[in-house]
């Protein structure tokens, strides 16, 4: 397992050293006032660093005896700074923790978002996040950037990102006893090894309102205590976004949240094989880590696009499993409504008290914008009526809807019941309320379903994009009143009105 880790662990840091050598810099016409941190005394010790400036916490070791659990670097070497960001102030300054405490931009009436970037990144990488935040709401966002500490080897930088908690937990206790923050009112998002600072800095900061991880970082974070990760005690709401779990995977697949999301299952991303990596970087705003880390930033990429006004709401719906989800077993919200959830920043409407490790599932597109329209469909099939009729049956359901094509496959229906499919469109959601008729083609290979005809009764649809509420009017076909019959190859047309 060990030499599986360390095989891994290169393939990895080959893949972000190269994004990180070929990224240029980008230029900040800004007014940069360093910390000073040349004076700040600490305590150092083989097992543990204490920093007098704040608070006078310290970290421990985890694990004295494991020779990979390190302590952070000097806090002038990963030199964090925080970069304020409202709708009124155009421009950014970076200041220490004490200068932002001073600073007349910040409004304690607003709330606050901080975004945490990850491994071998910096904070201009998460300008696009911060500008859709700021285009959502009138936030105070401020960018933490660790860069110093985090381009370094993977083991050192997972060491560093405790002491960024502890800076991130020492500004936001500022806001709140000298600013007049709310710390309920204060969002810590963090994106792969940000998402676990998120998490430290939660233990130190009293009803911290949100933690939100996109893709928390995976390797060495499996099955370690919660003290040592991202998990649900860090912060009143916690919810997660799953893209690049599993084993080779450089998130985790196990849920940290209150709500945790799986897009497209949360292992692998459509768009994301080496064979698109060219057109991903045919966009002139891409990083090469878009391409070589894309499964891992789609979570950056899906998480801004939702905080964007569009019709395409995205809902999460909870599963036992990706495959399930994706048979149309999970498509309700239950009667209490928490079986499904809004994901972006409306997740946090979703209510924590429930029993936090759920898995919500949905689907998206391969390239932007991602969101996707989802339908339960259910095909209400008849009793063939002649003893000589196949009673299972096989094959391709086409349906067209509202002027769009969506393929059911399915394989040994039995007929006489009510079966339920998950129906993928492109967006913007049909409006079903204003769908006349939906058409049904039955195609099956020959042979395979000789001499079947399907006998259908009724067609439901209904949409899984809006949330709370369901719309007022999903379609409806009018219960046939002798089963429509459908020959291999040919259409049946089911009528809204009757
Ligand atoms: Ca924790
Ligand atoms: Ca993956």
């Amino acid at each position: 397992m060990n030499k599986l880790f360390v095989i891994y662990q290169t393939f990895i840091c080959l893949a972000f050293l190269l994004c990180w050598t070929t990224e240029a810099a980008i230029e900040s016409d800004i007014n940069i006032i360093q910390n000073d941190l040349t004076n700040v005394s600490k305590s150092v010790g083989s097992n543990r660093r204490c920093y007098s400036d704040l608070n006078d916490w310290c970290i421990y070791k985890f694990n004295p005896l494991n020779p990979i659990d390190l302590l952070p670097e000097e806090r002038g070497k990963i030199s964090t700074v925080f970069a304020i960001y409202t709708r009124w102030a155009n421009f950014k300054t970076m200041i220490s923790a004490q200068e932002l405490a001073r600073w007349d931009k910040f409004k304690a009436t607003r709330g606050t978002k901080f975004i945490v970037h990850g491994w071998r990144s910096n904070g201009d990488r998460f300008l696009k996040l911060k500008n859709d935040l700021l285009a959502k709401e009138d936030f105070n966002v401020i960018i933490v950037d660790w860069s110093g500490g985090s381009k370094v080897e993977y083991n050192q930088a997972r060491a560093n990102i405790r002491l960024v908690g502890l800076e991130i937990a020492f500004l936001v206790n500022t806001l709140v006893t000298k600013l007049g923050a709310k710390a309920s009112d204060v969002h810590l998002i963090g994106h792969s090894l940000g998402a676990h600072a998120a998490g430290y800095a939660g233990e130190k900061i009293a009803n911290l309102g949100q933690i939100t991880g996109l893709d928390p970082a995976g390797p060495f974070f499996h099955d370690i205590p919660t003290n040592a990760r991202l998990d649900p005690t860090d912060a009143q709401f916690v919810d997660v976004i799953h893209t690049d779990g599993g084993i080779i995977g450089a998130g985790l697949l196990e849920p940290l949240g209150h709500l945790d999301f799986y897009p497209n299952g949360g292992i692998r991303q459509p768009g994301c094989d080496p064979s698109n990596w060219q057109s991903i970087l045919s966009d002139p705003n891409a990083f090469p880590s878009d391409a070589i880390a894309c499964d891992h930033v789609r979570a950056v990429h899906i998480y801004s696009e939702s905080l964007l006004s569009s019709n395409c709401k995205t809902i999460g719906y909870e599963c036992a499993d990706y495959d399930s989800f994706n048979k149309g077993q999970c498509t309700t919200c239950g009667s209490d409504h928490k079986r499904c959830a809004q994901f972006g920043l409306e997740a946090k409407n979703f209510p924590a008290s429930n029993p936090p490790n759920g898995k919500f599932y949905f689907n998206t597109g391969a390239i932007a914008p991602y969101c996707r329209s989802h339908y339960a469909v259910t095909v209400s099939l008849a009793k063939p009526p002649s003893f000589f009729n196949i009673p299972i049956v096989n094959g391709n359901l086409g349906l067209l809807v509202g002027g769009v094509n969506g393929k059911l496959e399915f394989n040994n229906l039995p007929q006489g019941r009510t079966h339920r499919f998950l129906f993928i469109d492109s967006s913007p959601p049909v409006d079903l309320s204003a769908v006349p008729k939906v058409n049904l083609r039955w195609d099956c290979a020959p042979f395979s379903c000789m001499p079947a005809k399907l006998y259908v009764n009724q067609v439901t649809i209904t949409s899984l994009n809006s949330y709370p509420k369901s719309p007022a009017k999903n379609f409806n076909s009018c219960p046939l009143s002798k089963p429509g019959f459908l020959p291999s190859s040919s259409n049946l047309d089911l009528l809204a009105i009757c």
